[in-house]
């Protein structure tokens, strides 16, 4: 059936921080999009190793064909419904933002349980990432599956709080750990993997059918978990708005004074 916007996407956006636009992309652009994102994963694993987990941002590489991506980025129906869930002003696809998240070659493995921003760039002054915490203008984010993907987990809700005391004890150091993988054979990896995705107290797996759309808030506790008998080419970006763009530029630059200056993380211990 055709996608419909409903007023629940609205709804699960603000309460559950995703929401999930069911079949928006139509067949013949799913098949052109699966079409360069075979051509990307080619790219990915030759220069960053079999293992590597994304190809981005897609308009690096002008030996992808980019029309697909100009097509997905001009979708009218989901452009529509983004910004019904948001505003006007927000937009999404630009070819230096949008990247193609791509199954393990290899060997099972996941990221840590993290908020980005908070989690995954060292040296951010969090006050800058505190400050625009609730903001819908910041942190949007999506994935687009092209092909049936479980990888995300995430806990609904988290993105209108800090962290719970069950959250805080189950991860009270920072840099949030991820599962100990070193030496552990295939199976053991899956195994620990799948135990560390399910210890955060209320995480659940976000399931996308080929040609859905997740909108959320990446201020939510999420991570990936990744299996090499999963194919996964799954569209990643940002919907921006000039403040966000501006905002990441300067948090960016930020980040990097402060590593450069051995300050590492704002609050190594600390858990919000
Ligand atoms: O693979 C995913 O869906 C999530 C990836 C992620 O959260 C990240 O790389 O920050
Ligand atoms: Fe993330």
């Amino acid at each position: 059936m055709a996608f419909a916007f409903t007023d629940q996407h609205i709804d699960q956006y603000h309460t559950q921080g995703y929401t999930v636009f069911r079949q928006i992309l139509p067949p013949a652009l799913l098949g052109e999009l699966r079409r360069v994102a075979a051509q990307a994963r080619q790219i990915a694993r030759q220069q960053r190793g079999a293992q590597t987990q994304r190809l981005q941002p897609v308009g690096k590489y002008p030996e992808l064909d980019q029309q697909p991506f100009r097509d997905y980025a001009e979708l009218a129906p989901l452009n529509d419904a983004i910004q019904r869930t948001l505003t006007a002003r927000h937009t999404h696809g630009n070819p230096q933002m949008l990247g193609i998240l791509l199954e393990p070659g290899e060997l099972p493995w996941c990221t840590q349980w993290h908020r980005d921003w908070r989690d995954n760039v060292t040296g951010l002054d969090l006050a800058m990432w505190d400050a625009h915490f609730s903001d819908v203008d910041y942190f949007n984010q999506t994935n687009c599956a092209l092909y049936d993907d479980a990888c995300t987990w995430v806990v609904p809700g988290s993105h209108l709080r800090r962290d719970l005391p069950g959250e805080a004890a189950r991860f009270p150091q920072r840099p949030i750990p991820g599962p100990a993988l070193e030496g552990k054979s295939y199976e053991e990896r899956e195994q620990l993997c799948l135990e560390y995705c399910r210890s955060l107290p209320g995480a659940v797996r976000l399931h996308l059918g080929a040609g859905d759309f997740c909108l959320y808030r990446n201020t939510l506790w999420h991570l990936g978990n990744y299996l090499p008998y999963q194919q996964r080419a799954t569209l990643h970006d940002a919907v921006d708005t000039p403040e966000f763009l501006a905002w990441r530029s300067v948090a960016l630059e930020a980040a990097q004074k402060r590593r450069e200056a051995g300050q590492g993380m704002s609050n190594p211990n600390q858990a919000r």
